[in-house]
């Protein structure tokens, strides 16, 4: 039974799943600032509802001592799940499961290979966005899948994806976790540094003037999944398979303002590391090039740059 969560970062992610885990167990919601613990979440049919969520900093749970977890999910951005758990490990025993919620491949291996208790790692399509210190909106219902890389905790993950079914986040326990993360690295590499790059909307991306850059990217990315062995899911094959998956997502968000354009426009550092990273490593251990996604990679990292100069 898992009867106590901690959820580690207080983004749209996170929140959702607190407003969704809250009414079935015991949940803290831990934050690196204060925010208030009258929370409000608003359904993808518009109506709001509103929660006390217990909402604590790091350094109040230090003073409160609390009870360690039966699981701890890690919601933050990609390049901030590793600090994130080292500001708690030490209250945690070093069995405690956690559940990697990042995009990318970054954190997960590495939080795989170093911390003692089961990892597992989620990937999902839950839309939700937030409106403020206290508001999250539940934007639409995704499929939410829940595995671990070495395949070693397969009933953890089916208990853990009944839980979250239960709390409204349908989950599906999956012994190729490892798979569907590179997929939707795969998607989000061919969109979000383009899109973020040029300030459009992932529609947007079908204009002329962007089609052929985008083609470019998609191709190389194409080269690479075939290079590990990871098909487009839906029964795709190779190049076609991944050209047509990613132009039918850039159809089915084409509204959509994509995670790094909206990181880029708030100044804060994007997911690239995470993304763009594992793409350009795996292409170099298999003697591919890839100058499209790495000149994407030099082009974020300069806006990256000029960002941090401005805050300065
Ligand atoms: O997942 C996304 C993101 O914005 O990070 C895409 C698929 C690009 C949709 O916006």
């Amino acid at each position: 039974m898992i009867t106590s969560h901690w959820i580690l970062g207080p983004g749209a992610i996170g929140r959702l799943l607190a407003h969704s885990l809250a009414p079935l167990a015991n949940l803290c919601v831990v934050s690196r600032r204060p925010l208030p613990i009258q929370q409000i979440l608003t359904t993808p049919e518009g109506e709001q509802k509103v929660q006390r969520l217990d909402i604590l900093t790091v350094e109040k749970l230090a003073e409160q001592a609390p009870v360690a977890p039966d699981a701890v999910h890690i919601t933050t951005k990609a390049m901030a799940a590793e600090a994130a758990l080292a500001s708690l490990a030490e209250r945690l025993p070093a069995t405690t499961p956690l559940v990697l919620w990042q995009n990318g491949f970054l954190s997960q291996p590495r939080i795989t290979r170093t911390w003692a208790g089961p990892v597992l790692c989620a990937t999902t399509t839950q839309g939700a966005y937030l409106t403020g210190d206290d508001g999250v909106v539940h934007a639409g219902h995704g499929p939410t899948f829940i595995g671990d890389l070495n395949n070693r905790h397969g009933a953890l993950a089916t208990l853990l994806a009944q839980q979250l079914t239960q709390a409204g986040f349908e989950t599906t326990a999956v012994v190729d976790i490892h798979q569907r993360l590179w997929q939707k690295l795969a998607v989000n590499a061919a969109i979000n540094p383009l899109v973020a790059l040029h300030g459009i909307r992932n529609g947007e991306l079908r204009n002329a003037s962007y089609q052929g850059q985008a083609n470019a990217v998609i191709k190389e990315v194409a080269a690479i999944m075939q290079a590990e062995g990871i098909q487009p899911p839906g029964g795709g094959q190779g190049e076609t398979g991944w050209l047509a998956l990613v132009w039918q997502v850039v159809e089915n968000t084409a509204g959509n303002k994509a995670s790094m354009l909206q990181d880029l426009e708030a100044g804060r550092p994007t997911e690239r590391k995470a993304i763009l990273g594992p793409l350009m490593q795996s292409a170099a251990q298999h003697g591919l090039t890839c100058k499209n996604l790495e000149q994407l990679d030099d082009q974020l990292a300069s806006e990256e740059g000029a960002i941090h100069q401005r805050v300065l």
